[in-house]
């Protein structure tokens, strides 16, 4: 076998993920998905991956959006509310803000919402006229105060923003919600969502040498393929011909399923399809109850259309 030659660092993407925190294990679960072998980062700053050319650069969060704006990284994987924060801000210093989003990713899903003591009645914006509102989110939540004209004291806070109505800091907070299990945790309820957010794959905005265009051209490619596969299914049942037309139609997000005949069994078929949708008991049940029977639902690895 060839040894594996590691290409020069200017034909390497250099892709920026966050070090610690939530999205860390899904950026590098993903990379694993698209067969891009990274190990964990120990203490290391920057990590080439072992049989992909790209270098993993481990960073906090709120780094990111900066570092592939201003090229020091070609591509990064953030939340779409730090993103757009950052842009926010950028825009308002005067920075250029030069990137484009590749991807949205399946995970890191959460929104921002704002949130009041829950004794506190609420009607609709206007009843945060006057508020102060603590958030770690200043110019996402103005923007939106001002779309709804609203006048509100919005203060910064970067950590525990959940508890800032308990302590007599701010009358309501604006803040990430994911469960909702924080928010009631602290009695506080949710009633205004200003922006919802997933994770991004997100690359500057200039031209790439051929050499990480190419590399970048698989990695979506994988990234769709992961992408692709994670909800389908693989169904296999037997089927009546008699009902055939209807478990075809009750099949969840399938075209052209693969029908093979059954050995000794003249009144039934095999049915295969891929359901791009995911497959819940209740399909199963349907199913069922139209004359399906010997049903299983395999998850499928990978997939390229
Ligand atoms: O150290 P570093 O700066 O890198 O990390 P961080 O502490 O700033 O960020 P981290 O790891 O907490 O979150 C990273 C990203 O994950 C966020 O920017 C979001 O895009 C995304 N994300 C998804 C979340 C949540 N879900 C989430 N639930 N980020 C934060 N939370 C917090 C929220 O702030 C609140 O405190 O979780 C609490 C609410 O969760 P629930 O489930 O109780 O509703
Ligand atoms: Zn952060």
């Amino acid at each position: 076998m060839s040894p594996i030659v590691t290409p020069p660092a200017k034909d390497r993407l250099r892709l920026a993920i966050q070090k610690s925190g939530r999205l860390s294990t899904d950026s590098l679960d993903l990379l694993n998905r698209c067969g891009i072998k990274v190990k964990a980062p120990k203490e290391k700053l920057l990590l080439h991956a072992e049989n992909f050319p790209v270098d993993i650069l481990f960073v906090r969060d709120d780094d990111i959006p900066q570092l592939v704006m201003d090229g020091v990284c070609d591509l990064g994987i953030v939340g779409e509310n730090v993103l757009e924060e950052t842009a926010l801000e950028r825009t308002s210093g005067g920075t250029h803000n030069p990137y484009v989003v590749d991807r949205r990713l399946d995970f890191g899903g959460c929104r921002l919402a704002v949130a009041l003591p829950e004794e506190r009645g609420y009607a609709g914006p206007a009843d945060l006229a006057g508020l102060r509102i603590a958030t770690s989110y200043p110019r996402l939540t103005k923007r939106w105060l001002q779309e709804k004209a609203i006048q509100a004291e919005v203060v910064l806070l970067t950590g525990s923003v959940e508890i800032a109505p308990r302590l007599g800091l701010a009358d309501a907070i604006c803040d990430l919600v994911a469960t909702g299990s924080t928010l009631e945790a602290n009695r506080l309820r949710a009633v205004e969502t200003i922006f919802k957010s997933k994770a991004t794959l997100i690359r500057c905005d200039r031209p790439l040498e051929a050499a990480k265009r190419h590399a970048l051209d698989i990695l979506l490619r994988r990234i769709d393929g992961v992408q692709l596969a994670a909800e389908a299914k693989y169904i296999m049942l037997h089927a009546p011909k008699s009902a055939l037309a209807e478990i075809k139609k009750l099949l969840p997000g399938s075209e052209n399923p693969t029908i093979l005949p059954l050995a000794g069994d003249d009144s039934k078929v095999a049915l295969h399809a891929v359901c791009q949708e995911a497959v819940f008991w209740e399909t199963m049940e349907s199913l069922k109850r139209a004359g399906a029977s010997a049903i299983l639902v395999l998850p499928i690895e990978k997939m390229m259309m």
